[in-house]
């Protein structure tokens, strides 16, 4: 009889042991923007509380535009993704009839221009090109960005998603290049100025000090604060919303503050 308690006891007990490795073993997928060294750093940070703190293992899937992590998401091929802004989700959800939810807040990095020749901004001569990202939320947010240079009118104000065709103001004549938005940068040899999303110019060695002119933050800019996103399924998994709660921690904030000293990417929670 002893015998066969032990060996129950032993069975149940290595049970256990083995119910609770495969519970310690947790990994989420995140798709995120192909690595920038400061990216990066944030990460490991955010992985380590992750470990540390809730016995989470992070995995990260890379992308290197803007079209495909929201769709990898949707189709399960990962769990999370962490490269967007709530503008950009509402227009991928209302594009694509999408159900993706925001889960967290991450960081804001106001957008910059960049020019290999100009220094001013305002110095831009008539006729001259600026190259714009061609999202229709990015797209909106540059063209708000040449608004408050001065250097068009727009008839849309606020939140309101403005095209080209809303341009009510040109003087300078100048021409709006759209390109996707992971050309902005490399378009720079051949433009005047560029409109550059931070991951962007961050990936091609800019530096927010290199900008002729960069976004102002006000009221309006909520909508450019990055985001965690999940399908709306997941909305409440306690898993990702620990993935979450090690994102939003001091932790992270030090490493955010630390990968961009100059401030162009701030902690949004
Ligand atoms: N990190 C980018 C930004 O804040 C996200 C653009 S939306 C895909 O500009």
């Amino acid at each position: 009889v002893v015998v066969v308690i032990i060996a129950i006891a032993a069975f149940f007990g290595l049970n256990h042991k083995a119910g609770a490795s495969k519970t310690a073993n947790k990994t989420v997928n995140i798709g995120i923007m192909t690595g920038t060294k400061q990216d990066d750093s944030i990460w490991k940070a955010v992985s380590k509380t992750a470990k540390d703190k809730y016995g989470i293992t992070l995995k990260f899937t890379h992308f290197t535009d803007y079209t495909q992590p929201n769709t990898a998401l949707k189709n399960g091929d990962i769990d999370l993704n962490a490269f967007q802004h709530y503008a950009f989700l509402n227009d991928w959800n209302k594009a694509n009839n999408g159900t993706l939810v925001a889960i967290g807040d991450t960081v804001i990095s106001p957008i910059g221009v960049y020019s290999k020749t100009l220094k001013n901004l305002s110095d831009i001569k008539e006729g001259g090109t600026i190259a714009v990202p061609n999202d229709a939320s990015n797209e909106s947010r540059a063209l708000y960005v040449l608004k408050s240079a001065g250097l068009i009118k727009l008839d849309v104000s606020g939140t309101s998603l403005a095209t080209v065709k809303d341009i009510t103001s040109n003087p300078k004549k100048l021409v709006v290049k759209e390109l996707d938005a992971s050309q902005t940068a490399r378009a720079l040899d051949s433009v005047d100025a560029a409109v550059i999303n931070n991951n962007y110019a961050v990936t091609a060695g800019l530096k927010q000090s290199d900008a002729i002119y960069t976004e102002p933050v006000n009221k309006d800019s909520q909508q450019w604060i990055n985001i965690i996103v999940a399908n709306k399924k997941d909305k409440n998994n306690t898993l990702y919303k620990d993935v979450v709660k090690a994102y939003e921690s001091p932790a992270t904030k030090k490493a955010i503050e630390k990968a961009y000293p100059d401030k162009s990417t701030i902690p949004a929670w």
